[in-house]
This record gives C-alpha cells, structure tokens and sequence, in this order.
C-alpha cells in the first residue's frame, strides 16, 4: 500500500490542518482509488459495498448522497457496523475497529470487526485507521476508498450510467458552484467538522478553549450565511435555499457535508465534545435551527439519520444514562429516534 497522500478538502489537507502543537491532527485516509472505467474498479453493478457506522457523521454524509442519487443497492450496497469497537477501544494493544454482530452482520465477508476487511485487502494492514466509511469492491476484494470526502464524490458523479434518470441528473457539486462550495468547506470543515473534534482532543485547556471559540465563530458565520441565502431566495420567489446562495431550489455538496456534523450538534457535540458555549436550539441560530429541519424533513435524508444512535454512540453510558440524558434533554421536537 503506497503512503497515503492528503485528500483535498478533508482529512490530513495540509491547508486545512490545525497548526498549533498539542493540536488534534487527523490523518490522510489510506485507500484513495476512483471508480472509473477502464481501471481497476470500473462502474459495474452487484460490485460495490459501502460500509457505515450511523453514528459516525463521516460516514453520514456518504449515506445522504447514496439517498438522494437514489442509487439501488444492485448497485452499491450499505451495510451498518454496530455501535461499538470491537474487543479493546481505539488506541489498545488489541484494537480491531468497529464490530459487527448478529444485529449488525457484515454482509459481504461476514467479518467480525472492520480490521478483518483491511486485512482481507492488505494482509500486512496494521491497527491504525480501521476507520468507517469503506467503499469495498466485492469482486477484487479490495478498497476502493476509505476518505469521505472521495467516496462522496463517487457516488455523486462516477456510476451515473448505472442510476435513473432522476439519479443521473441530480449533480451537488456542478461546475458553476464548486469555487463556492470548496471556499465552504475552508470555513466549514476546520472549524465544524473536524472542529469539534479539535475541542474534544486539543491536549491543553487553553488550545481547547481557542478551539471551542474557533467553533462558535463558525456557527455564527454559517448563520449569517444562511440568513442571506434565504434572502436571495426570498427576493427571487424561491421557497428552498441552501448554503450556497447560488444553487437554486436545490441543495449543493456544501450543504450534505454540514449537515451530519449539525444535527449531532446538541445531542453529541455540546454534551460529550464539550463544544458548550451554546446549544443551536439556543434561539441564536434561528436560520441554521430553520435550515437543518428543512434538510431533516426531505424523505431521502431523514432515513439516513439515526441521531439516537449517534447520541448514544457518543455519549456512551458508563453504568451513568449518559446517552438517555442527552438524549432527552436536547433533542429537537421534530427530530425522531
Ligand atoms: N479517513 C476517514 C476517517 C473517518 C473517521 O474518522 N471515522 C471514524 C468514525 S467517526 C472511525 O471509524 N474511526 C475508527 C478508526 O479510525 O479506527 C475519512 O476522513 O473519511
């Protein structure tokens, strides 16, 4: 396996990593391929399979382009992962990754724990980054992808020949729009998805404090943002807005990339990464409050969220309800199990 390279836009991207020492660094993903034709994987039906936790908001993201591409499971196939790592957690002497269990089987190789699927494609894989999501070929038996931000564009653009029409036209990262949704993401992914694991991880209390602020900077940014995307629809007699203000009646790449990282933003970042300044249900976000229900309510989005899971993944229980509080004080009224 070559060393890996940083992705553009996400994990281990240089531009965007965190400078300061005792800072939470995230390393570039491991496999990095394209389904392509003529390569190794080439777009094929009954192929591929994407492995997801639901707690996980990386994996979220993927899930609600796999939704709203409506691409068929004949054509890449989703399996969940249990909610918990097997034996030992991250970082022991024994750590294997996530789990699956008779809930939560592995459909493709009946795998106990995601180690076995690195393994099954690099024998001398390590215990490093058994991460979630994986885009695996079953036919070769190797990874296509284990970053985020490429699987989501694979399944945005690279098996439209496979999918409906309506699949094959919808497009959340067309030309016209990417200079706005990749200067999105210099804001967003910094300081809010990866951000709140930079609070959550920075070894020291002053570092952890510039990052709780860097954060809320950021909300307060996004809220603006959307205040003035609704205006400009508002003005243009349009209903729908998203994060970019020029993408019509619909949603752009920048607007499933933020949502995950919201929607958990009270029942798990506030409470278990202490990103706690404020809540967004604390009446200060109205407009982002207004943009992650309407995300929320689309039919293709709200069955990929399994918040209660995610709230209980993380604030695990020690024996303490931790995750039923969270979950009951924080919730949204809307928001369902
Ligand atoms: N390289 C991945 C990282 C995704 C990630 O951090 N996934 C977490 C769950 S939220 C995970 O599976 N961690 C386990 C591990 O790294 O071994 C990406 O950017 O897409």
């Amino acid at each position: 396996m070559a060393e890996a390279k940083a992705f553009a836009g996400g994990a281990g991207d240089p531009s965007l990593a965190p400078t300061q020492a005792g800072a939470f660094k995230r390393g570039a993903s491991n496999f990095q391929n394209w389904i392509t034709p003529g390569t190794a994987f080439p777009p094929e039906p009954d192929r591929y399979h994407l492995y997801i936790n639901y707690t996980c908001g990386w994996c979220h993201r993927a899930l609600i382009i796999h939704a709203l591409k409506n691409i068929p499971q004949s054509v890449v196939s989703v399996s969940s992962t249990a909610n918990y790592f097997w034996g030992g957690g991250l970082g022991s002497d024994d750590y294997s990754g996530w789990a699956f269990d008779a809930e939560n089987p592995d459909p493709v190789l009946n795998a106990k724990h995601t180690r076995e699927i690195y393994l099954t494609d690099s024998p001398d894989y390590g215990r490093r980054q058994l991460s979630v999501p994986i885009l695996f070929d079953k036919k070769t038996r190797k990874i296509v992808s284990n970053d985020n931000i490429q699987i989501g564009y694979i399944l945005n653009s690279c098996l439209d020949d496979l999918l409906d029409e309506e699949g094959r036209k919808l497009d959340l990262y067309p030309e016209p729009l990417r200079p706005q949704i990749d200067e999105l993401n210099t804001l967003i992914y910094p300081n809010i998805n990866d951000g709140v694991y930079r609070v959550a991880f920075a070894k020291e209390p002053d570092l952890k404090e510039q990052m709780r602020q860097n954060v809320f900077k950021a909300l307060a940014e996004v809220e603006a943002i959307l205040e003035k995307s609704k205006a400009k629809a508002a003005a243009e007699g349009r209903e729908k807005y998203g994060l970019v203000a020029d993408s019509g009646d619909g949603i752009s790449l920048a607007d499933v990339r933020a949502f995950p990282h919201l929607i958990r933003f009270d029942t798990c970042y506030f409470t278990a990464f202490k990103c706690n300044i404020r809540r967004l249900n604390s009446g200060e976000y109205p407009h982002i409050m207004e943009w992650l229900q309407r995300m929320y309510m689309m039919p293709e989005v709200k069955q990929t969220c399994k918040i209660y899971l995610a709230c209980m993944g993380y604030n695990r229980d020690h024996g303490d309800g931790a995750g039923e509080k969270a979950w009951k004080e924080e919730r949204y009224e809307w928001l369902e199990a």
